[in-house]
């Protein structure tokens, strides 16, 4: 059994590979990150860790896994070290990252994260617990106040269960003129102003005055985040292994492009995330239309067309040639027709650079990963481009059909060669039910666009309805090379 990377195994890591050469015992949590997974630890750790490192010790960051105690095990026998691996065809680089200094699994330690929010020397909770985290009701931006987790949480506030209530809970217990500001780092819309109107939503179900403080006093900024962190596996962790010449459990891949757009918009000190890359901004909303569109929009088609061609990794999907010229056409002609470029902003470039990202041969990112919880992300990464295409009375045709795959793909459960497929997202089985109880195409159609939580209460006009049929009833006889052949 190799040797576990910690404190005081770091000097034998090869020469040059970059590590925390500060003294990690002076630095001072000033940010409780709720939602440890790789995606934090790959992205706003590594804004952080050039702060630490140039002798700004307030900012370390206290991290809560709130689902999973795993991970924080693994990391607290690392004395909280992982490494970050940047790869694609041409780089490959590794460092091992200092900045987490505890990772707390909120469930068996509640008290030390309320504790730990409420200490006014942190500055900063941000977040990444993923679109299903917040219990927002997926068409709408409202609090879906009917979650078990929601409503145990508003009866025994001081016990929370959900990243809701785990948070207000935290603030409630801390000094009234302690600022504070709350940066959410979910793929949500507006999620900085989302966040708050749930959290005080939530907060007046029981304390109105922690509601009106929330609202008031707390400041919500809105970001933009942006890379491409595959979950790991254990060959990513093998790996590892052999660059460090140490075992690191938490080891990540992820490409070299890292991109973090913030509102500036902080209630106290924040760390100088601007001298580390991330671009503050008084309007991050250009940024955020972009990105969620054209990356995620674009991924999730690769995801449903990717699961029912058999294709397992973004890249697969890339090297298929059919696939690849579909997911251009979605990304290129149809959602990149819905975004206003912000200030100064070569979206061309950026398309371009995302199909070059998503060809990474070096990532094995799994399509079945970014598949998961389509009924939380499609109702941000499609459906405003397509209500607003069809409200302007314009046809979007490959958009319309990527989202035919996806009810194929929810509705069959299995791919072109009928093998089956595993669905991962707690709201798919309302829709697939619909989509199975209905004999036609267009008939599976109306009964799915009729699932208001996913698709919103407004009718879609019958012209588009009924070339949804058509594409389903397309796949159902042919598959996905009929959908999404070149029709000229
Ligand atoms: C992906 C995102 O899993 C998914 O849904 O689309 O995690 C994506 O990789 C990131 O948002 C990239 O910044």
């Amino acid at each position: 059994m190799a040797t576990l990377l910690s404190n005081q195994t770091l000097p034998a890591l090869p020469a040059g590979m970059a590590r925390p050469t500060y003294d990690r015992r002076g630095v001072r949590p000033g940010i409780i990150h709720l939602g440890l997974g790789a995606f934090h630890r790959a992205h706003q750790a590594l804004y952080t860790e050039p702060l630490l490192e140039r002798g700004d010790t307030r900012w370390g960051i206290l991290g809560v896994h709130l689902r999973e105690r795993r991970m924080a095990d693994v990391l607290a026998a690392q004395d909280y070290l992982y490494s970050v691996t940047e790869r694609d065809g041409e780089i490959s680089r590794s460092r091992v990252v200092g900045a987490l200094c505890g990772a707390l699994y909120a469930p068996a330690a509640l008290s030390r994260v309320l504790d730990a929010i409420a200490d006014p020397g942190v500055r900063i909770v941000s977040l990444t617990v993923t679109e299903k985290g917040y219990n927002i009701a997926p068409a709408g931006a409202e609090l879906d106040v009917a979650d078990p987790g929601i409503r145990h949480d508003i009866v025994t506030p001081d016990a929370p269960q959900t990243t809701l209530g785990v948070l207000a809970a935290g603030i409630r217990r801390r000094p009234v003129d302690a600022p504070l500001t709350v940066v959410c780092c979910d793929n949500i819309l507006a999620n900085g102003d989302t966040l708050r109107r749930l959290l005080v939503q939530y907060a007046g179900l029981f304390d109105p005055s922690l509601a009106r403080r929330l609202d008031e006093t707390i400041a919500f900024p809105n970001t933009m985040v942006d890379r491409i962190v595959p979950a790991s596996t254990a060959a990513t962790l093998d790996e590892a292994g052999r660059r460090l010449g140490l075992r690191d459990e938490a080891a990540i891949v992820c490409e070299p492009f890292t991109q973090w757009v913030i509102e500036d918009r902080f209630s106290g000190p924040r760390p100088a995330w601007e001298d580390t890359g991330a671009l503050l901004t008084s309007d991050v909303h250009p940024y955020e239309a972009m990105k969620l569109r054209l990356l995620n929009g674009s991924h999730s088609a690769i995801a449903y067309v990717g699961q029912l061609r058999g294709l397992a990794t973004v890249s697969d999907a890339m090297a298929d040639a059919a696939t690849a010229a579909f997911v251009r056409r979605v990304m290129t002609e149809d959602l990149r027709a819905t975004v206003m470029a912000p200030p100064g902003f070569d979206v061309e470039a950026y398309c371009r650079d995302l199909l070059a990202r998503f060809g990474n041969p070096t990532l094995a990112h799994q399509t079945r990963q970014i598949a998961m919880d389509g009924t939380q992300k499609v109702p941000v990464r499609w459906l405003p481009a397509l209500r607003e295409s069809l409200a302007a009375g314009i046809e979007r045709p490959w958009l319309e059909r990527a989202l035919a795959a996806w009810l194929h793909y929810l509705e069959t459960a299995r791919n072109d060669a009928g093998e089956p497929l595993v669905i991962s997202d707690p709201g798919a089985e309302a829709l697939a039910s619909r989509l199975r109880a209905a004999s036609t195409s267009l008939d599976a159609v109306e009964a799915a666009l009729a699932h208001t939580s996913v698709f919103g209460a407004a009718t879609w006009p019958q012209s588009f309805v009924e070339r949804l049929a058509g594409h389903l009833t397309t796949l159902r006889k042919h598959g996905t090379d009929a959908l999404i052949a070149d029709r000229g």
